[in-house]
């Protein structure tokens, strides 16, 4: 099979990536990557030297994508079947952009610094947790107006949608939803998109390993 997703079944960051590729009806194989087993880790940073997961392998166009955005762009313009994910007009495409990097950096992001307290042995910060969730929260604030309608692009399923996911599902452990009814609502839309649920069956066998599970 020419695609391979380096992948972890408990990435957010993969799962944005599954979920376009699910969306697209793209065969791939996957790959997972144990980032905690150095032998993997040392393998996988010659594949990318970040060493982040996900990375798309296309064996046929001697292609090595990193970065999940990337991934889905990957996809949309290669792929009929996943064209609507991103617009192939840079002006129509730009507003889904906009969309996906508001997710990734401002709710996305601030997550990750507080799994990443939470997993760290030395000092604890919950200043620092506290900034994070705080963060998290304008991001709701700025995201929720920004879904348009049942999608966050209106009709459309895209990028932006791929992206929201994982964020808000992920993020809600840290910062409830519960006052912002309208992503609450859309999170559960999305919980019942067949491509999302399709990664979300996938990662319950390893989900005991999600740092924050329990609060
Ligand atoms: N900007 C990257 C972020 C990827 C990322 O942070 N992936 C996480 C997993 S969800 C990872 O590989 N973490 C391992 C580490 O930081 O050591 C993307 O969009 O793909």
């Amino acid at each position: 099979m020419a695609l391979t997703l380096w992948y972890h079944p408990l990435s957010s960051f993969c799962w944005k990536a599954l979920i376009a590729l699910y969306e697209g009806d793209i065969a791939f194989t996957h790959r997972e990557v144990k980032l905690y087993d150095p032998e993997e880790l040392a393998a996988y940073k010659k594949i990318w030297p970040m060493a982040k997961l996900p990375v798309l392998t296309d064996d046929e166009r001697g292609q090595t994508v990193p970065e999940s955005t990337l991934i889905i762009e990957y996809l949309a313009r290669k792929y009929p079947s996943a064209a609507s994910l991103l617009p192939a007009d840079p002006d129509a495409a730009r507003p889904v952009l906009i969309k996906d990097r508001v997710v990734d950096n401002y709710i996305h992001a601030p997550f990750f610094g507080i799994v990443g307290e939470r997993l760290r042995d030395g000092p604890k910060d919950p200043f620092g947790v506290e900034q994070a969730k705080a963060a998290i929260a304008r991001g709701y604030d700025a995201f929720a107006p920004m879904v348009e309608g049942p999608w966050a692009m209106g009709e459309a399923f895209t990028l932006a949608d791929c992206a929201a996911f994982p964020a808000l599902f992920y993020a809600d452990y840290a910062v409830k939803l519960d006052s912002w009814p309208t992503l609450k609502a859309y999170v559960e839309r999305l919980k019942a998109r067949p491509s999302v649920a399709r990664a979300l069956k996938e990662a319950e066998p390893v989900f005991h390993m999600f740092p924050l599970k329990d609060g």
